[in-house]
Parts: structure tokens; C-alpha cells; sequence
């Protein structure tokens, strides 16, 4: 039995996620977890929501509530949506959970101990009423360029031009409107990511089966100059993870907290130990998925996130990890993702444009957009999300395709022999070939999904369905039943054991209809066929089962059409003030 530990890029906390963010990560993290569960291996999916950093303490002002409060809610809701959305983690955590602040200050700890801390003095916006230094995004006023008065301090939402926070015309504080602002000193931690160039460059130089997206971003941050500069790890926020030394003050440092980018990816790690702590489990427990010395040597580690999260996967993580001189374990293989656009655009919180993961489930049950979603997966270009796309692939392949087989197969033995799975006859020559097409696609689909070639393995999928219509078809046992009512018995029996087939290996993408089949089916324990001959003789003469409700409904032009005038824009989402997702 293979261990999986697989971690998906853990969503901000501020606002509901839109269906571009979760197949960027936690989707196709969850069809693997999924799949790699039902080829029988050990695996322990961990996701959290990422709670710290500027977005979490602005969406938190602007609902007016404490930012510790806001942040307890919103988890809540994500973790709702989640659920809803069939994704399997065996943990949700949180990126503010103790388990993480002791984490993070230990890892801090560990690289000052190695010398790999400097501490930079630094000159940054004081508001004087506010009492704090306020992020360049914090600062608020009149754009030099287009004369816009809300420009921030990082740009000018009206005519996108790059600012300065000095550069603003009657500056004045996001947080309270304050204009007594002054420029003041501030020391903070950086991370001297410089000394770890070699390390870093070996360590991915060895990853020869990562996907070119991955390395060649990691490369480009790591030669280009830019990517592997010594990187600032503390800011002055009150919200956020303190600065301290493992479990010790860190003199000059009170007051100030961990940049979220640095505890974020520690979450991943804590994530392990808080599912122990909800499990009964203890340190040793979750310490053997994540430490070599502890058990995890046999552990295979993936990542699933989205491009724009590469480098900080590839080379501030990894810097992190082997700064520490401890042995964590490192990434062995990260999935990437480009992005999804909507109906020719991009999908925007600010501008209500898109949809966003709550909606969906109002409009349609999860398989609808897990299958959509995950056929259309942003692997090696961008994808683009259009409802006319969107209602072919579930008319076609879920409802002509899947649903038609299944509830054609059942009825007809209702009909015809009872709900109960009928006996005579022998498989001939149409079944033989029949098993020998569909063991190559199995195959195919079992080398997919471990190579997480998400729309190949979707593709081989929809083919193993449509082989079924198309044996169904041609054998038509509607018709031979009046001359040979054997051969028909046989040919239903055959054709139900193939939906079992079916529900048991499309699980990881639709796991509810799925479900539905199996239960319809009787099949209390669904087992991967190791042997596709043998496993398409499981349900045997007299096994009973059900017609299962429809799995699949259409989706009518009108339904398109309201739709797509319903989600093309014009209606800000709230927690759109993260969507900038500035990383101060
Ligand atoms: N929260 C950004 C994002 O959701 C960030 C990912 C953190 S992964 C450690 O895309
Ligand atoms: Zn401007």
C-alpha cells in the first residue's frame, strides 16, 4: 500500500472562491486524493483556509466585525462549500491555529539558529491615529496621473498606473481616513533565501518528472534575478502569527507578526498535526506523514495549486524546509494549473463576473461542475469557462452518455426480467471484445489518473461510457428478447455489471452519482476492478437492485440564457477588496 500525503493551495479566507480557484487546486487535488483512496492506498488530503496577511484584515473592517471573528465565520462557510462540493479532505484546517503559530515561530527559530535571519531597517507610512504603519494599500488619495481620489498606495484602481504610497495627493489612512501620516523606521526579518540558491537549484535540477509549467517557473524565479532575493518574512500588522524565536521573545520584533506568505505554506504541516489533535491521534501520528526521520520516507508528497502560486511552492517553502536543517519532508511532485476564464473575460470578484462557488451549487448539484470542471481542466493552456460549452459536456456526456446507459440498462430489467439481475445464456464473442476494449482504456485511465493528466484520464473516461452505449446498441437486447431470451438475460446482466464498472472507477469526478448508482445497484463496498473479466461477473443471477432517480437532468437553452445574463457582471461580490490579493 502507497502513501499519499496531497495538499491543495489553501484558499484565502476573505469571500467565497470562484469555479477558476477551485480547479486550480482543490478540485483536481480532490480527484487524486479520491482515486488514489480507491486504488487502495493510504492518503491524507489537507487543505485550511490561509487566514492572515492585508485582504483578511480588510474584508474583516469592511463587515465590521473583529478580524478573529470574521475569520472563525468565514471558515465555516468555506468549509461548508466544500463539503457540498464532495471535497474529501481529511482535514480543513486553518492557517491561524495554534498548531500553526507554534510551527511557524519554530521554523523562524530554526533558520536564525542556521544564520539564515538578517534584520533590515526599513522606511514605511505611520499613522499616527491609527497607531500602526499601514501597508501601501492601507494608504488612500488622490492619483497623480488621472486625478481618481480613492487611488491606493500600491496603484490606481481608475487608470492602473503603479504608485508609491508618497506619491499620492492628500494622502490619508484606508483604516480610519486619518492624514496625520509620517514616514518612520521600522526594522523587520528577512529570510536570506540568497544563501540557499545552490541547495534550491540541486534539489529541483533532481525533479525531472515535474510538468515544464513547474520547473520552468521555478527556474525563471530562480536565475532571473528577482525570485530569490533575500525576502522580507515579518510585517507590522496586529493580525497575523508573532514574531518570536521558537518559544522565545525575539528582542525587536514585539508587536510585529510573520508575513502570511511565510505561515501559509507551514499550515500544510500544522494541517497534519490538527487532524491528529481532531482525530485522537497523537505526534507520532501526523509526524509520519511529514518527517523522514519519523516514518514519512516512504510517503509520496503532491501539490496541487495554481501557476501564480509556483514560486513560492518551488523556492520560498523549500527555502523554508531546508533552512530548517530538519527533516520535513519536501515536495516530490507539484501539479500546476493555468487559469480558467469566463466567457471571454476574467472572472472578477470586484465585478460580480463569473461564477463563484456558492452560486453554483444554487444552480446545479456538484457532479454538474466537478465533470465541466475537470474535463476542462487549465492543464496545459488557459480554459475558457462558456455556458454553451458548459450544457454540451453535461447534456452529452452525463446525461446521453452516463445517465442514458445506466437508467436505459435498469429499466429495460425491470421491464422485462424484474429488479432482480436475470440468469441464462453465456457470454460470447461481442462480450470478449467488449472486455479486451475496455481493459486497454482501464489501463489508459489508471495511467492518467496517476500521472494526474486530469482531461486525458476525463476523455478516457467518457470513452469507457460511450463503449457501453455502443455495446448496448448493437447487441440490442430489446429486440433479440423475443427469439432468444437468454441471450438477452445475458446481455443485461453483462450490460449492469458495466454500470457497476462505471460508478466504481468515475467516482473521483462525479462522486454522487456514483453513489446513487452504487446504491441502486446494491453494492455496499465498491471495489477497483483488479481483474476486468472477473470483476464484470460481480453482480451475479438474482443480485437485486433498483432503477436509480434520474442522475443527470438537461440543461435547457432558457436555463442558459438566464444564466448567462445573470452572472456577466455589474454586482460586486463581497470580499472583492481581496481580490487584488496583495501580499502585504
Ligand atoms: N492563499 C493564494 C491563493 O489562494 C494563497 C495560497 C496559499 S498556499 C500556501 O491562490
Ligand atoms: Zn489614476
Amino acid at each position: 500500500m502507497a502513501r499519499h500525503l496531497i495538499t491543495s493551495a489553501i484558499p484565502y479566507i476573505n469571500g467565497i472562491k470562484h469555479l477558476g480557484n477551485l480547479i486550480g487546486s482543490q478540485l483536481p487535488a480532490d480527484l487524486f486524493a479520491r482515486y488514489q483512496r480507491a486504488r487502495g492506498n493510504d492518503v491524507l488530503f489537507l487543505c485550511a483556509t490561509d487566514e492572515h496577511g492585508t485582504p483578511a484584515e480588510l474584508a474583516a473592517a469592511k463587515a465590521g466585525k473583529p478580524v478573529a471573528d470574521y475569520c472563525a465565520e468565514m471558515h465555516k462557510v468555506q468549509a461548508d462549500i466544500a463539503r457540498r462540493f464532495r471535497l474529501s479532505f481529511d482535514h480543513f484546517g486553518r492557517s491561524s491555529s495554534p498548531q500553526n503559530h507554534a510551527l511557524t515561530q519554530h521554523f523562524a527559530g530554526r533558520l536564525a539558529e542556521n544564520d539564515l535571519i538578517s534584520e533590515v531597517s526599513e522606511r514605511q507610512v505611520y499613522s499616527i491615529a491609527d497607531g500602526r504603519f499601514l501597508p501601501d494599500r492601507y494608504i488612500e488619495g488622490t492619483c497623480p496621473n488621472c486625478g481618481y481620489d480613492k487611488a491606493r498606495g500600491d496603484q490606481c484602481e481608475n487608470c492602473t498606473k503603479q504608485l508609491e504610497p508618497t506619491d499620492l495627493i492628500d494622502p490619508r489612512s484606508a483604516v480610519s481616513g486619518a492624514t496625520d501620516l509620517e514616514v518612520r523606521e521600522t526594522r523587520h526579518l528577512y529570510l536570506r533565501q540568497s544563501a540557499l540558491k545552490d541547495a534550491l537549484n540541486d534539489w529541483i535540477d533532481s525533479k525531472t518528472d515535474w510538468p515544464v509549467l513547474t520547473t520552468s517557473i521555478a527556474k525563471k524565479w530562480l536565475h532571473d534575478g528577482d525570485g530569490l532575493r533575500d525576502r522580507g518574512i515579518t510585517r507590522d500588522l496586529d493580525w497575523g502569527i508573532p514574531v518570536r524565536k521558537g518559544t522565545e521573545d525575539w528582542p525587536g520584533m514585539e508587536g510585529k507578526v510573520f508575513y502570511v506568505w511565510f505561515d501559509a505554506p507551514i499550515e500544510y504541516i500544522a494541517c497534519a498535526a490538527e487532524w491528529a489533535e481532531a482525530n485522537g491521534l497523537t505526534e507520532a501520528d501526523w509526524q509520519s506523514w511529514w518527517r523522514t526521520d519519523k516514518g514519512a520516507e516512504d510517503v509520496r508528497y503532491t501539490q496541487f495549486m495554481g501557476k501564480d502560486n509556483v514560486p513560492f511552492h518551488t523556492l520560498s517553502f523549500p527555502a523554508t524546509i531546508i533552512g530548517s536543517g530538519e527533516p520535513w519532508k519536501l515536495v516530490d511532485h507539484l501539479k500546476s494549473f493555468n487559469y480558467l476564464t469566463y466567457d471571454g473575460g476574467q472572472f472578477s470578484t470586484s465585478q460580480g463576473r463569473g461564477i463563484f462557488m456558492d452560486q453554483a451549487l444554487e444552480l446545479l448539484p456538484a457532479d454538474y461542475w466537478r465533470w465541466w470542471l475537470l474535463s476542462h481542466a487549465p492543464e496545459n493552456s488557459d480554459a475558457e469557462f462558456t455556458w454553451d460549452n458548459f450544457q454540451a459536456s453535461v447534456n452529452k456526456d452525463l446525461a446521453d452518455v452516463l445517465g442514458n446507459f445506466v437508467s436505459r440498462i435498469t429499466k429495460f430489467c425491470r421491464s422485462k426480467f424484474g429488479e432482480a439481475v436475470p440468469s441464462g445464456g453465456q457470454t460470447g464473442a461481442e462480450e470478449a471484445a467488449v472486455v479486451a476494449d475496455l481493459s486497454e482504456r482501464l489501463d489508459r485511465y489508471a495511467r492518467f489518473m496517476e500521472a494526474m493528466e486530469v482531461r486525458k484520464a476525463a476523455q478516457e473516461l467518457r470513452a469507457i461510457w460511450v463503449t457501453g452505449n455502443e455495446y448496448l446498441q448493437s447487441v440490442a437486447p430489446w429486440t433479440g428478447i423475443k427469439s432468444d431470451p437468454d441471450q438477452a438475460a445475458m446481455q443485461t446482466r453483462f450490460a449492469l455489471n458495466l454500470a457497476h464498472l462505471f460508478a466504481v472507477i468515475s467516482a473521483p469526478f462525479v462522486p454522487d452519482a456514483s453513489a446513487k448508482i452504487l446504491t441502486s445497484l446494491n453494492v455496499l463496498e465498491p471495489i477497483w476492478p483488479a481483474d476486468l473479466q472477473e470483476f464484470l461477473y460481480t453482480l451475479g443471477p438474482d443480485h437485486p437492485f433498483t432503477v436509480p432517480d434520474v442522475l443527470f437532468a438537461k440543461i435547457t437553452d432558457t436555463q442558459v440564457e438566464e444564466w448567462q445574463a445573470r452572472f456577466s457582471g455589474g454586482q460586486s461580490r463581497k470580499g472583492a477588496e481581496g481580490e487584488a490579493e496583495a501580499l502585504s
